[in-house]
């Protein structure tokens, strides 16, 4: 196992020297990300003084148009990874359809990406992070996009919280890098994560309660608080998904009557998370099966998700199935 401090870089070739066949797109790939999510990170950590110097969204002291974040956080990844020429084509949150970058034409993947999740909570300045899910190219059309999430190639986000980290998987386990900003590399921090069994903590908005739609899912949360759960909500799913990967418990977005297939996106939210935390040893599930087995219908689909430790998983399906 690699050691604490690792540096990125030098950890995803380790990781490349374990495979003869690799090529090196894959770790060409990952470096890019993590650049472009550092060059993200030194915005976000700006976000406060934008609005002492001047509103974002209108024009700051120096006369700039201020962008909204995550608008300028999905040109950024946009800009890297068209340049990186990996990606035969990129999904983005913010944009309706993907695009194909012209370097990309040969690439062996695609991408699909949250570029910055949670962004609502910059103003309250809460922990927001990127999201990122990387599949093969198979045919070279839209269809690419539309794989299953066990069939990731890599997944991970970076969480813009009191440290910068990026936590990601290849399907060989999961390891978490903070980003030292006074030399700009991510360090190995938190190796080979595991959730733990069981957990003390549940993630979920009881706010919607009344519009459930999961018989016994009220049940279960009740069950939970009698075992001595405690609740811890932030609204920021890389923040809420982060803790529950760290800590263990579980995290839910679940459907509800006015949302059939719930709030959170398949592509670029509950597919990669789900097999961050299925490689960390926990499950997932949308009520029915592993979120990791539903086969994507469209791009920006919806579906519910429950993510976390083992036990609260199995409990929670005994009480909604
Ligand atoms: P609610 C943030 O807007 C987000 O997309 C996720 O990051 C978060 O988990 C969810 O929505 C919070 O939604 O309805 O509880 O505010």
């Amino acid at each position: 196992m690699a050691e604490i401090g690792t540096e990125l870089t030098r950890f995803i070739l380790e990781e490349e020297r374990k495979y003869p066949s690799a090529t090196g797109s894959l770790s060409l790939a990952l470096n890019t990300i993590a650049s472009a999510c550092k060059v993200i990170a030194s915005h976000v950590r700006m976000a406060g003084l934008v609005d002492i110097l001047g509103k974002a969204g209108k024009v700051n002291v120096q006369g700039e148009e201020v962008q909204k974040l995550d608008e300028l956080s999905n040109e950024i990844l946009i800009d890297y990874l068209s340049d990186c020429g990996e990606f035969f084509g990129l999904a983005s949150e913010e944009l309706n359809e993907p695009i194909f970058p012209e370097k990309g034409k040969n690439g062996k993947y695609v991408i699909s990406f949250d570029p910055l999740d949670g962004s609502s909570n910059i103003d309250v300045n809460v922990s927001i992070g990127t999201i990122f899910s990387i599949h093969k190219k198979v045919n070279g059309t839209q269809e690419d996009f539309l794989q299953e999430g066990y069939k990731q190639i890599a997944a991970g986000y970076v969480i813009y919280g009191s440290s910068t980290m990026l936590v990601y998987t290849t399907g060989n386990g999961v390891n978490g890098f903070t980003l030292d900003p006074s030399v700009g590399m991510f360090l190995l921090s938190h190796p080979n994560i595991k959730l733990p069994e069981k957990g003390k903590i549940y993630s979920i908005n009881e706010a919607n309660e009344k519009k459930w739609d999961k018989e016994g899912l009220k049940d279960f949360i009740n069950t939970l608080k009698d075992e001595g759960y405690t609740s811890r909500y932030i609204g920021s799913m890389v923040a809420d998904v982060h803790r529950t990967l760290i800590k263990g418990g579980i995290f839910g977005y679940p459907s509800d009557k006015k949302n059939k297939n719930g709030k959170l996106r398949l592509l670029y939210e509950a597919s990669p998370m789900a097999f961050l935390i299925e490689q960390a040893g926990g499950l997932s599930t949308n009520g029915k099966e592993s979120i990791l087995n539903i086969k994507p219908q469209d791009i920006h689909q919806r579906t519910p998700v429950f993510l976390g430790s083992q036990k609260e998983i199995k409990q929670l399906l005994e009480h909604i199935c």
